[in-house]
């Protein structure tokens, strides 16, 4: 088994179009289980450094002020490559060109308010969840987790 952990952000249009129960219900039904959860406003800081590999692009600085605008819902979720399968049910990136049945396609319209972040991959899901969670805020879910997955 592979069981990873990733960072899902609810973003504050998640958070103020009342979709933060809908996007973990998705999550859970798939399986996954929540290993740490809060919601909190990130400063300017915190946005730039979770964002830092888009420093420079030009829609850097609007990405910046919106992910602060308002507060958000982290998650540490975990399963069986979670990286992946998270970011398969967020879907692609401009909602347009997410597929029907994820939460981009059936909920965004605009990739500038596309509701979810999820981690692309093992090296930004850990430098990204320490952003957010000191090593002491995470539960353990793994007894939940296997009664849901076999090899
Ligand atoms: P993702 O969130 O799917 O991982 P990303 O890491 O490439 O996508 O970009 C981070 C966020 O930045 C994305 O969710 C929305 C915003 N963004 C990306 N590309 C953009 C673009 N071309 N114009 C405006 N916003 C963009
Ligand atoms: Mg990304």
């Amino acid at each position: 088994m592979t069981i990873e952990r990733t960072l899902i952000l609810c973003k504050p249009d998640a958070v103020s179009r009342g979709l933060v129960g809908e996007i973990v219900a998705r999550l859970e039904r798939r399986g996954y289980v929540i290993a740490a959860m809060k919601m909190l406003q990130l400063d300017g800081d915190r946005a730039r450094a979770h964002y830092a590999e888009h420093a420079g692009k030009p829609f850097f600085g609007d990405l910046v002020a919106f992910i602060t605008t308002g507060p958000l819902v982290a998650m540490a979720v975990e399963g069986e490559n979670a990286i992946e399968g998270c970011r398969q049910i967020i879907g692609a990136t401009n909602p347009l060109s997410a597929a029907p049945g994820s939460i981009r396609g059936d909920l965004a319209q605009t990739i500038g308010r596309n509701l979810v972040h999820g981690s692309d991959g093992k090296d930004s899901a850990e430098r990204e969840l320490k952003i957010f969670f000191g090593a002491n805020e995470f539960v353990s879910r793994r007894h939940d987790l296997e009664r849901w997955i076999k090899d």
